[in-house]
């Protein structure tokens, strides 16, 4: 057959170059090099691995074949997008024996979602041959050029999970078949980080594990020295902040950033150097969904800021333990967390606005995003702000689209995960206004103001929502306003809520939309579902089939406990009667 030549134009600003590519289709050596390996990373029978919300996601005993071959995908990613992508071995808030793998884009984000499905049926092609001809046809179909001109490179990074140093081998192997391909492997890491180097390595800036912790102590110790002197004092319980580690990898990694740090005391327990085990009975997850404390915490620390990380930190929750009493806690969780960076970027807004005499002003959008999930008080709480609140379905990679959609935009979920995103015409104008205002008005308000939020944009990790970056935040805008715990909890009180799941026969069978507020299929439920609902004051309620487990779940709000215990039950069984 006639060897097929691509020609792709890539233009630079004025200047435009004309590239040859080389065909896109992988040369006999390629194919048995991968032919070869492959036999020995068979998947695992009877078993369908699906690539879900965030990665593949099991027990770790089934992984091999899958991590394997998704370090094939990775660099065949990397090909195709001409930059680094980015390989993490976590399984999250999930047990201990569980591990999974998901894929970070050039830009640190989640991975493209129109490469979800090669994914998965990458993951579960049953031999070789079958993987080659699917490896063969996406190569095709992607236009995917094997020129060696740009060789694939993928940053690896695993969390502390025991099983995660022989999966991340696998994958080493899978990057290795594709000719050319560099893998480098970055150790422990929390998920955050890989995506944050991932990112930054793209922009071509230096993107060591030091290189992160230098970026976030060093934009920390400029909040603090922003902080109105009139506000800094403290009301004695801010003095030091303990968080739990979930015995995962976010705890090692805060007690190397807290030396970096001043002004700012951080206890860290459950760290998985204390022997415990990884998530069980500890981390955000537990903390949000059981509102008790964590292990290793109790009346003793009442009055305390305590904050909790889940086993890859990338989900971030404060707590505040009661009294005298078995555990119970006042949970500030992700819709808070997003509550108080709303207030702290639109109070700098508000005083860039203000200023006169500086050319250039700016109207910047801020918007908020959050899911179904988020508390209808703290939704409520924003719009009477004046915000502008988005709903998305479930799921960073929704939450974060959405979100780079603004000047600066906000998102968290209720759990935890969640960041705030600055675009780049925005970063570049407030680089511009602080030097206008650096010359005209040196140490004013409004300088300030622009100063602190461009300190707030290298703090907060612009990848993917991070609970180190996110502590960070926190700690430093609570110095700002001079806040306790207690305080800013008192911002709004969350309405009653109940979380139940379903087992149902097919979960694919509910079909939603909305932003997963509304079902439309199966016909009828959603008319039941607000049958019930308008039977509570203030009754709020949704279902929608999970994306990470083989369940429906459904969450219900109303004006008192017993009443969401209530709307949550008549509606799962609704749920059990549609779909049982
Ligand atoms: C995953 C998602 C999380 C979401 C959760 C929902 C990422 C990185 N993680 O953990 O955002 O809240 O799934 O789980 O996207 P569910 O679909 O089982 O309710
Ligand atoms: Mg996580």
């Amino acid at each position: 057959m006639e060897p097929q030549v691509t020609v792709v134009a890539a233009s630079s600003g004025s200047k435009s170059t004309v590239v040859i590519r080389a065909p896109a289709a992988m040369n006999e050596q390629q194919q048995s090099l991968i032919l070869e390996s492959s036999s020995r990373f068979l998947p695992p029978q009877g078993v369908k691995l699906s690539y879900g919300t965030a990665g593949f996601r099991a027990d770790a005993s089934l992984l091999q074949s899958t991590v394997f071959r998704v370090g094939i995908l990775a660099a065949l990613r990397s090909l195709k997008t001409q930059s680094v992508i980015g390989v993490m071995i976590t399984a999250s808030h999930n047990k201990v024996s569980d591990n999974g793998v998901k894929i970070a884009d050039p830009n640190g984000g989640m991975l493209s979602q129109h490469w979800e499905p090669f994914a998965d049926a990458l993951a579960n092609a049953p031999s070789p041959q079958e993987l080659i001809q699917l490896i063969n046809e996406f190569v095709k179909k992607e236009g995917i050029s094997f020129d060696g001109v740009k060789p694939a490179e993928i940053l690896l990074g695993r969390d502390t999970r025991p099983s995660g140093e022989a999966l991340l081998e696998a994958a080493k192997e899978g990057v290795a078949l594709i000719v050319g391909a560099v893998a480098m492997d970055m150790g422990i890491l929390t998920t955050p980080q890989l995506h944050w180097m991932v990112r930054t390595r793209n922009k071509g800036m230096k993107a060591s594990e030091q290189d992160y912790f230098e970026q976030l102590s060093s934009s920390f110790r400029c909040l603090m020295d922003l902080i109105p002197s009139e506000r800094s004092k403290f009301d004695g319980t801010n003095d030091k902040l303990v968080v739990d580690g979930a015995n995962g990898v976010g705890g090692l990694k805060l007690k190397v950033l807290e030396k970096l740090l001043n002004g700012l005391v951080i206890e860290v327990r459950n760290s998985s150097e204390d022997g415990g085990i990884l998530n069980e009975g500890v981390g955000a997850d537990y903390v949000q969904k059981e509102k008790v404390v964590p292990h290793g915490f109790g009346s003793g620390d009442a009055g305390i800021r305590c904050a909790s990380l889940d086993g890859d930190a990338d989900r971030l929750v404060y707590f505040n333990v009661h009294p005298e009493s078995s555990g119970a806690i006042d949970l500030v969780d992700g819709d808070k967390i997003l509550s108080l960076f709303a207030l702290f970027i639109r109070e700098q807004l508000s005083i860039l606005n203000e200023k006169e005499g500086t050319k250039n002003n700016y109207q910047a959008r801020l918007g908020i995003v959050q899911t179904a999930y988020a508390n209808g008080a703290s939704t409520n709480y924003l719009k009477q702000l004046g915000l502008e609140v988005n709903l998305t379905p479930t799921g960073v990679k929704y939450l974060h689209e959405k979100t780079a959609e603004f000047d600066i935009g906000i998102y968290f979920e209720a759990n935890g995960h969640g960041t705030v995103l600055f675009s780049e015409s925005f970063i570049d104008w407030l680089e511009a206004t602080a030097n206008e205002l650096s010359t005209q008005s040196k140490g004013s308000d409004a300088e300030k103001a622009a100063l602190r939020l461009l300190a707030a944009s290298r703090l907060i990790n612009q990848a993917f929502g991070d609970a180190l970056s996110g502590v960070l935040l926190v700690e430093v805008i609570l110095q700002h306003m001079g806040w306790s715990i207690h305080r800013w909890n008192e911002l709004y009180h969350d309405l009653p809520s109940r979380q139940l799941k379903v087992k149902v026969a097919d979960r694919t069978a509910v079909i939603t939309t909305n932003a997963e507020t509304v079902v439309v299929s199966p016909p009828g439920l959603q008319e039941a579902i607000n049958n019930e609902t308008v039977k509570y004051s203030q009754g709020r309620c949704f279902v929608r089939p999970s994306g990470t487990e083989d369940v429906v779940r459904v969450y219900a709000e109303a004006s008192s406990q017993e009443a969401a215990d209530s709307l949550a039950n008549s509606v799962a069984k609704l749920v059990d009667q549609f779909l049982g």
